[in-house]
């Protein structure tokens, strides 16, 4: 798993009006929107109006991260919900949020980012969370996926979620990630719920074949500009970007990618 930079971050507080302006032109929706549709719930929720939303600090392993817990407290006041950091990191941080009448708790370690809903118990992983969005977010960009092939690349916590929505909309998905024997299990597991997912051999070949595709993977110019069609929609979540430098400007007004926004937006969305 990527662990974010300070850099990866630092711009977003100050830019959440303009990237919902984008979100919406790509999109239709603002993230506001988007989160409520991909997890299925109203966009207005006058009895969560109130909700306090405490952002924890967690200095374990490679320690904090510069605005980290500030960009996530201000996505979900951008989001329309009360939201701060805590002043003391890790388990003091957790007392001040209770003491302090926190309903809602997001705090994230190097492995894990997790919301949790101290009213409900309802709990949010980030890359679940992360790939439910993109997902939707590709849905919503393509006016529908019924029947449309997707090509997500990387099966980790992300892409594996965002193959399991994207199958849910009805799009025909295959996979590729260099380890062949979590695609396979991969396979296995949406079989369960009676999706099928095809396994692609040959990257190149599927890279040239599909118009649209997950980006899920924390590789560097996998996607060639020579790979892009005037018509390709790309959902990034992963971190790096995945595409290569020369085909951003061509692609830009369809690709979907941001640090942080789509997945922190869904997590709210999902302990609401
Ligand atoms: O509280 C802090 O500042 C740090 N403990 C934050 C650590 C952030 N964690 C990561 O970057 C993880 N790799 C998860 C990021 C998920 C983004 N999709």
């Amino acid at each position: 798993m990527t662990r974010l930079k300070e850099d990866d971050i630092e711009q977003i507080s100050a830019t959440l009006s303009d990237y919902d302006q984008e979100l919406l032109a790509k999109t239709g929706c603002r993230l506001r929107e988007l989160a409520a549709y991909s997890v299925g719930k109203d966009i207005n929720r006058p009895d969560d109006e109130f909700l306090q939303t405490a952002v924890i600090p967690l200095t374990c392993g490679q320690g904090v991260i510069g605005g980290f817990a500030e960009s996530v407290a201000s996505i979900i006041n951008h989001l329309g919900f009360g939201a701060w950091v805590t002043d003391l990191p890790d388990a003091g941080g957790v007392a001040e949020a209770v003491k302090n009448g926190a309903d809602i708790l997001f705090m994230a370690d190097d492995q894990r980012f997790m919301a949790m809903n101290l009213h409900t118990r309802a709990v949010s992983e980030n890359g679940a969370a992360t790939g439910k969005g993109y997902a939707a977010g590709l849905e919503r960009m393509n006016n529908g996926l019924k029947g449309n092939e997707v090509l997500v690349l990387g099966v980790g916590p992300v892409g594996t979620s965002a193959a399991f929505f994207l199958a849910r909309y009805g799009a025909k998905v295959s996979i590729f990630d260099p380890d062949l024997r979590a695609s396979r299990t991969l396979v296995k597991e949406f079989a369960k719920f009676g999706y099928s997912l095809n396994i692609v051999g040959d990257l190149n070949l599927a890279l040239r074949h599909h118009r649209l595709i997950v980006d899920a993977c924390p590789a560097q110019n996998v996607i060639r500009q020579d790979h892009l069609r005037e018509d390709t929609l790309i959902a990034a979540p992963g971190i790096p970007l995945g595409l290569e430098a020369a085909g951003l400007e061509q692609i830009s007004s369809r690709l979907l990618h941001d640090p942080l926004q789509i997945g922190v937006a869904v997590m709210m969305f999902e302990v609401l």
